[in-house]
């Protein structure tokens, strides 16, 4: 049975993974930080099973910041694969603790990879990088051979992070690889990012609980794609003989207004009674168009994208109306 290891297994991307590698009957590990209240809560369903001894499903406490527990952690598990998902992955908060963001998302991946030449194991190495090296689009679609214009400590982190990995890979041949993603969303994503916050508040508007959604620039474009989607990629990239990056994207480009629009169109609202800005949500330096081209991703392991922008904003909508009994019409 292979044995998976996953930093950031309580995030978004993680209890998604988590889920699929137990479907395919990996043995799973992940590594939580220990927080004085419960951060499990998108695990919750699969954690359950933790005191069954034929559980496949394990948690270790752990932190990126402390490189003698990460040695010890893949001394005694010995992972064939290493997915390292675990960052301080706010961009916006990066601003506000630049130093503890370098720390936990360029050096923790740093920590990990050293982890895995002192444990003197053969696992292949996964790096959460981010279309937000892009930063200051050099050109577009952005592809694996784009220039990085990384334009907060987050994304300056993850260029740390991505050619720590390619180093990695061809000073000591590890087999480790950048899955070089765009935005993924879905019902798990955390609340403070643009898309959540946008469901989580039309459907609180809805419910009548609230009345304004503030906002920070209406004008910045993403390639927004299914976060379920975008794990199969991860694992898809894992399973190729020779180590490789990846772009993975939808291919198509939506202003954060027409995210807005769509999801007070679909409750009947308009949503320029609701909406307005607010200088707070408003970044020091901007990433203001990210698009990118996932054709890399389709002709070497066959993945593409399924759920596009419209059909990924009623999907969040649906689930956070839910939380109020409502539906959609
Ligand atoms: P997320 O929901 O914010 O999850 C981040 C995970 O990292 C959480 O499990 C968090 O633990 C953990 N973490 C934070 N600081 C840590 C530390 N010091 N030590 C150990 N673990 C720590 O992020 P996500 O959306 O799932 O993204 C997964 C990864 O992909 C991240 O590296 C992100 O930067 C990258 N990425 C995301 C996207 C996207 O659009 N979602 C796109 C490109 C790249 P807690 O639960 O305790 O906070
Ligand atoms: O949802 P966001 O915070 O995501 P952002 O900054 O693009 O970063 C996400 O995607 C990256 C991949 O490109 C990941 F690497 C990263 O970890 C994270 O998952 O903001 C999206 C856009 C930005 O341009 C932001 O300025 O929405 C704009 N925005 C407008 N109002 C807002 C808001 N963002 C947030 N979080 N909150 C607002 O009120």
């Amino acid at each position: 049975m292979k044995k998976a290891f996953l930093t950031g297994v309580t995030g978004q991307d993680g209890s998604y993974l988590a889920e699929l590698l137990l479907a395919k009957g990996y043995e799973v590990h992940g590594m939580m930080r220990r927080s004085s209240s419960f951060n499990t809560k998108r695990i919750s369903h699969i954690a359950h099973s933790l005191q069954d001894p034929a559980s496949r499903f394990h948690l270790h406490y752990g932190d990126l910041t402390d490189g003698s527990a990460l040695n010890r952690l893949l001394k005694t598990i010995k992972p064939d694969e290493i997915y390292h998902l675990g960052a301080q992955s706010h961009v916006r908060v990066s601003f506000d603790v630049p130093e503890y963001t370098g720390d936990v998302t360029a050096l923790g991946t740093l920590r990990l990879l050293d982890a895995i030449r002192d444990a003197n194991i053969a696992a292949k190495f996964y790096q959460a990088s981010s279309s937000e090296m892009y930063g200051l689009v050099k050109e577009t679609p952005q592809n694996e051979e784009t220039p990085f214009y990384p334009r907060s400590p987050y994304a300056c982190a993850k260029v740390y992070a991505y050619w720590i990995t390619k180093n990695y890979r061809e000073a000591y041949g590890l087999f480790a690889i950048n899955g070089i993603l765009f935005n993924h969303e879905s019902p798990r994503r955390g609340e403070n990012f643009v898309s959540k916050k946008i469901t989580h508040t039309v459907a609180r508007i809805k419910a009548g609980l609230e009345n304004k959604l503030l906002l920070g620039n209406l004008q910045a474009v993403r390639d927004w794609g299914y976060a379920p989607e975008y794990v199969e990629a991860m694992w898809r990239m894992m399973q190729q003989d020779n180590p490789d990056d990846y772009v993975v994207a939808t291919g198509e480009a939506h202003t954060v207004q027409e995210f807005v629009e769509e999801a007070f169109r679909l409750v009947g609202l308009n949503w320029e009674q609701y909406v307005s800005t607010d200088p707070r949500y408003y970044r020091p330096s901007e990433t203001p168009t990210l698009l990118g081209s996932y054709k890399k991703a389709k002709d070497k392991i066959g993945w593409e994208p399924k759920v596009k922008f419209k059909e990924l904003v009623k999907i969040m909508l649906e689930h956070d109306l839910k939380e109020h009994g409502l539906t959609l019409s």
